[in-house]
């Protein structure tokens, strides 16, 4: 029999699930709208999939298995409506992949069908997460996550040593999910590596970053690029960094690629995160960049400064100060819809379009690298304004 707690956690969670979202009128930049509510929360997750909802063998009706958070998502516009790859975090602190969707992308977002498994082919593999979803030209969808191991070298009493590596799905319908084998770099570790939707000369490309342990990238630090003839057999045998860490940046400590670049007339457009050092530990923001439509290694836009940072509320969560995103999509009407994710908690949505993007990417004046420049360079856009001002008075 079922308990009858059930339905009334069903009922409350009906509220949240259809709650609208709306524009947050108190932020404006011009470049995006920021909305009001998370789009994903762990309070999301459906009901039975956190409880036995069985009166018999749960009279109490314990929450059996919890969720700590939902969050980093991977994203697709499939078939009219948009899909999201949750990183959904248990309790018991690993990560899986959860299906959600919505027909706006702004809210309403339910999660369906059942967590995703495929076939297990690498018992070393402990922790799945943050997967980036590509819709290839060769006609697959591609899931690429970080496949975390525990360190096969670490001394006996380190239990905290791992290793990162690129772990590879594709699926034609986001219900079957085919496991390739993990994409092979010469870098000891991997993590936020993509594939680029295009084939180039060819062959697979892929966004990589090199590094040389699980948390620091040593001396690996930068979004690299690499291709692969096979994706059967997926080994890259040379990565050439595209987009270098640089001192006091916003990429100081380290970077990575976002979702898979999406392309306009005027080139890739790449939405990245940019890691610095504080006082309080670790900031990630994110960041645009776009690369030649001919030489994709080629980058021909960098703004200066962080496209998305932490906002009021989205600073705090179980890693704070955290704004990462491996998921953004593009309507029919070109609209952008960025997926973000605050301090590994929950999920937002950022909305633009392809003009705006643009505009952005391609307009916003680069960091100059040094305050006094760069003091130059508010100064100049003050001047001018000031005479725009004056000579209309
Ligand atoms: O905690 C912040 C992020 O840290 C990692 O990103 P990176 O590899 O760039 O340091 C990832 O574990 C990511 O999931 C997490 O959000």
């Amino acid at each position: 029999m079922i308990h009858e707690k059930y339905y009334k956690l069903v009922e409350k969670q009906e509220e949240l699930l259809t709650r609208k979202n709306e524009v947050n009128e108190d932020f404006y930049n011009g470049v995006y709208d920021r909305y009001l509510y998370p789009v994903i929360t762990r309070h999301h997750v459906p009901v039975h999939w956190r409880f036995d909802i069985d009166r018999e063998t749960n009279p109490y009706f314990m929450e059996r298995l919890g969720v700590n958070a939902a969050f980093n998502a991977g994203a697709i516009y499939h078939e009219g409506k948009y899909y999201l790859v949750v990183r959904t975090e248990g309790l018991d602190r690993k990560s899986i992949f959860t299906l959600a969707v919505s027909d706006n992308g702004i809210d309403n977002f339910r999660f369906i069908d059942t967590p995703l498994t495929w076939e297990d082919i690498d018992k070393g593999e402990i922790n799945i997460y943050d997967m980036r979803l590509v819709k290839h030209e060769d006609g697959w969808i591609y899931g690429i996550y970080c496949s975390e191991s525990k360190d096969p070298e670490a001394l006996e009493f380190d239990t905290s040593s791992a290793i990162a590596q690129a772990g590879l799905v594709r699926t034609k319908d986001l219900k079957t999910w085919e496991r390739l084998p993990n994409i092979q770099t010469p870098s000891p570790q991997q993590r936020n590596v993509v594939l680029h939707p295009e084939f180039v000369d060819g062959k697979y490309a892929f966004y990589t970053r090199p590094q040389d342990g699980f948390i620091s990238t040593g001396s690996g630090g930068g979004i690299a690029f690499g291709l692969t003839e096979d994706i059967m057999n997926p080994v890259i045998e040379h990565e050439q960094i595209i987009h270098e860490k640089k001192y006091h940046t916003i990429y100081e400590v380290k970077n990575g690629q976002g979702p898979a670049p999406i392309k306009t007339d005027k080139g890739w457009i790449h939405i990245a995160h940019g890691v610095r050092n504080t006082a309080a530990g670790l900031r990630y923001v994110l960041y645009t960049f776009a690369t030649s439509l001919e030489e994709p290694t080629k980058i021909i836009a960098l703004p200066g400064g962080h496209f998305i940072a932490p906002y009021d509320n989205e600073r705090i969560g179980d890693v704070s100060n955290v704004i990462f995103c491996n998921g953004a999509v593009v309507n029919e009407d070109n609209q952008v819809f960025v997926y973000y994710a605050s301090s590994d908690t929950r999920m937002h949505v950022a909305t633009t379009t392809i003009d705006k993007l643009m505009d952005y990417t391609f307009n916003t004046p680069e960091d100059r690298y040094r305050s006094l420049e760069n003091a130059q360079q508010r100064k100049e856009l003050v001047e001018k304004n000031e005479k725009l001002l004056n000579d209309n008075k």
